[in-house]
């Protein structure tokens, strides 16, 4: 069994104390945090999802397959990293008022400070207030909004209104599990990225 499919099980299995040994096993093997993140662990929660939304999986098992993707995620979030760069651009990150999912968030935010976005991570369960309020006290020219339920990415569309209506200078950006392409196009969004690697690439467009 390969390294990838041994990880993508731990999250499936919420087998939290052993992940990042089989993290540094990887890592020992020459893969890269990157690999391992999207061949490994993201497929793994995927099928978390999946059952849980199936009804064969319950709230304790996507709860400890979501803590065992955090207990991944710092380990790999220096691996990640790299320093030193240049900063381009403002951005505010945040998951939306109401949502606390943040995985997905996270990895943003290390991959775009890693391409020199100077990044403001205002965590999760974020007021949309607030959330405007940094990206004006702060000058930036992004906000980038992270939304996983149907319930919580109106939160988006409210927040782009208010925006507008304050001709606030700033480019707002969003993604997460459930948002589509389409969804962003109709509440004006500046821009929808499907991952994180994607969503690199729309910032650098964006400000370019
Ligand atoms: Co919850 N959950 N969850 N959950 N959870 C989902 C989202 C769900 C789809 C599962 C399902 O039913 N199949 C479902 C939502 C259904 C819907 O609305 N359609 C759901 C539910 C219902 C719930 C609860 C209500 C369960 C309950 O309590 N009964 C509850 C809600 C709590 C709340 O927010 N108020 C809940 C709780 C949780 C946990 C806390 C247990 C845990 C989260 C832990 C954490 O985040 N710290 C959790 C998890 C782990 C999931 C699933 C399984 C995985 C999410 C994840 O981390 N994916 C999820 C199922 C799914 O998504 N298929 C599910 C991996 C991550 C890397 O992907 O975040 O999509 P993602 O990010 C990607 C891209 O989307 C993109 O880049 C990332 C990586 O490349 N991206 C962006 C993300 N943000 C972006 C922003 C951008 C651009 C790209 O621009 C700014």
């Amino acid at each position: 069994e390969d390294i990838f499919e041994q990880l993508k099980q731990t999250v499936i299995t919420g087998d939290k104390e052993n992940v990042v040994a089989r993290l540094e096993k990887g890592i020992n093997q020459g893969k890269t945090a990157m690999e391992l993140l999207n061949q490994g662990l993201i497929p793994g929660i995927e099928e978390v999802g999946d059952k849980f939304g199936k009804g064969i999986f319950f709230l304790p098992q996507l709860m400890l397959a979501g803590e065992t993707m955090t207990a991944s995620f710092g380990f790999l979030e220096p691996e990640l990293k790299k320093s030193g760069s240049k900063k381009i651009a403002k951005i505010i990150l945040a998951t939306v008022k109401g949502d606390i999912h943040d995985i997905g968030k996270n990895i943003l935010s290390v991959l775009l400070a890693n391409h020199g976005f100077d990044v403001i991570d205002l965590g999760k369960n974020i007021d949309t207030e607030d959330i405007i309020q940094r990206a004006i006290d702060e000058n930036a020219e992004i906000i980038g909004l992270s939304a996983l339920m149907t319930t919580t990415m109106t939160r988006m569309p409210e927040l782009i209104e208010k925006v507008k209506e304050r001709n606030i200078p700033v480019k707002v950006i969003v993604g997460g599990a459930v948002v589509t392409r389409s969804y962003a196009n109709e509440i004006g969004a500046d821009g929808y990225a499907k991952d994180a690697v994607e969503a690199v690439q729309l910032c650098k467009n964006l400000i370019s």
